[in-house]
């Protein structure tokens, strides 16, 4: 039997017209903060190693010289401002933008889906008839031979028009949030089976963009066929929700409503590029907690297996310079002594020795940048809460200061000035300190860690990005406030890149 429904009227409710202006104004946001992101590790890959040669689309078309140090900063390309939010090389804030944005398209689709169910307007999406399906090939091939369905045909959609909004809302838009968060490190750490769901990592994040490509097709079709198909009816239905309205005002508000986005769109950059200190500030008001509510508490479960380790594992951060770290290594890092101060019982100064003769643990884990590419090594070393055992945290002790012997014109591209050539710290609170997989690790594969992975001792944090992971540690210093370190950001590549505070996505 085939069931009708049929919706109480064909008029679109003014809920409907303005989530689907808001979802405009978002998704906008959403996709030029997401080709910010993009631009920062051009390369896909459908394995989690990312071998360079082994991606299936390479955007820098740059090959990787093997026979020097080429590190994943030498990769990142600068996106023009037109294009990405807010444009050039802002990876930093093109997160903040596109976890802001998200946030409000996703609350925004949850009313739009609430609502749709709610007033029984479900109907005009979801199809209740198998006979959509030879319904929407006839449009199809109405379109193909370049006729246009009649108005009739339109209840309030057309079949193919309606499979596909369906598709989208229904399929599409759930599995790009889906697969965005297959690419939060903590979820990948404390959830490792929903990475595989996905074919890993990179896999997800392969779906990601080509999810994108296929919202993007949907965009310019579905707008084309508004411009072409019954134009006058559909600006006055998604103006002001009916046909018996005035065309020219429909019009003139449509075009209003599109100035006030491109406005924003514009705006958003500007804004973003001429103050970004406080742009990063403005949009973690919002992006921090949520981030920290949802994210903070996952503790890594990570097993991998030997067989999954990685061939190829990409540096990020070259070897410090200076004549003290070019000495350390010379003598095989034994004059080396890591210094743990601050609000402790015991401020000490561990040799590599004495980091060996505390309990080790070793563990396979993904290493996840914030550019996009992943590895998995295996990395032994002392646990951190042993350290702070063996030092004795102060109840005041709130957050962990790791300071490295590098500095910032070996941790991003040359543009640095002279000022901005800060030593490469970063800080995380006790919480994520006392981790279980949380470790120094003075081992990588075995091996003792090697010079360009972060000789001689690195920290390990498993549920976030790798730029928490300090390599070429000095000090440790355990504080109850960090605002007076560095520019206050809780680390180098918040103070200089205005990445976020916390890195669990
Ligand atoms: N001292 C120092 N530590 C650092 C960095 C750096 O530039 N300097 N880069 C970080 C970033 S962004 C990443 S992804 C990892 C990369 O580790 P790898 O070079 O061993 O792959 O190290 C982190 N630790
Ligand atoms: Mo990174």
């Amino acid at each position: 039997m085939i069931m009708h429904i049929v919706i109480a009227s064909l008029a679109f409710p003014w809920w409907l017209r303005l989530t689907h202006y808001i979802n405009l104004l978002f998704i906008g946001l959403v996709i030029r903060s997401g080709l910010q992101i993009a631009g920062a590790h051009p390369r896909l890959y459908w394995n989690d190693g990312c071998d360079p040669d082994s991606a299936w689309l390479n955007l820098v078309r740059k090959k990787v010289p093997r026979d020097r140090v080429y590190t994943s900063m030498d990769d990142e390309v600068s996106v023009p401002t037109w294009l990405a939010l807010p444009g050039k090389d802002n990876l930093g804030l093109g997160r903040h933008w596109h976890f802001f944005s998200v946030i409000f398209w996703i609350l925004n689709g949850i009313v739009y889906i609430v609502l749709l169910f709610a007033t029984g307007e479900w109907a005009r999406l979801i199809p209740t008839s198998w006979a959509i399906f030879p319904a929407a090939w006839h449009t199809l091939l109405t379109y193909i031979t370049l006729h246009i369905p009649a108005a009739s045909d339109f209840k309030p959609y057309d079949p193919l028009q309606q499979l596909a909004y369906a598709g989208v809302v229904f399929l599409l838009g759930p599995f790009m949030i889906l697969t965005g968060a297959a690419m939060s490190p903590s979820i990948e750490a404390r959830f490792p089976w929903y990475i595989k769901l996905f074919g890993g990592r990179q896999a997800a994040r392969s779906f990601h963009f080509l999810s994108l490509i296929a919202f993007l097709l949907f965009i310019i079709v579905h707008t084309a066929l508004v411009l072409i198909v019954h134009f006058q009816d559909n600006i006055r239905n998604i103006v002001f929700g009916d046909t018996n309205t005035s065309l020219g005002i429909a019009i003139a508000i449509a075009v209003l409503a599109l100035i006030v986005v491109a406005v924003i769109y514009a705006g958003a950059s500007w804004q973003t590029l001429r103050n970004r200190r406080g742009m990063q500030r403005a949009l973690g008001v919002l992006v921090d907690p949520v981030r920290k509510a949802l994210l903070h508490r996952e503790e890594s479960k990570q097993r991998y297996k030997q067989s999954d380790i990685s061939p190829y594992f990409w540096v990020n951060g070259r070897p410090p310079e200076s004549e003290e770290y070019r000495q350390l290594a010379q003598h095989n890092f034994l004059d080396w002594k890591l210094e743990v101060s601050g609000l402790v019982v015991n401020p000490t100064a561990f040799s590599l020795d004495d980091l060996r003769n505390l309990p080790k643990q070793t563990q396979i884990t993904k290493h996840n940048c914030i550019q996009g590419w992943s590895g998995v090594a295996e990395w032994g070393g002392v646990p951190m809460t042993e350290v702070l055992k063996f030092c004795g945290a102060l109840p005041e002790a709130k957050y962990a200061v790791f300071t490295s012997y590098q500095c910032g014109k070996q941790s991003v591209k040359p543009e640095l000035t002279e000022a901005q050539n800060q030593v490469f710290y970063e800080v995380i609170d006790m919480e994520l300190a006392k981790h279980p997989q949380t470790i120094l690790a003075y081992e990588m594969n075995g091996q003792p860690l090697p010079i360009l992975h972060g000789a001689p001792l690195r920290l390990r944090v498993e549920t976030v990005l790798g730029y928490k992971m300090v390599k070429y540690l000095r000090s440790i210093e355990m504080v109850a406030d960090y605002s007076h370190i560095g520019e206050g950001q809780g680390g180098f590549r918040e103070d200089f890149q205005y990445f976020g505070r916390g890195a669990e996505i």
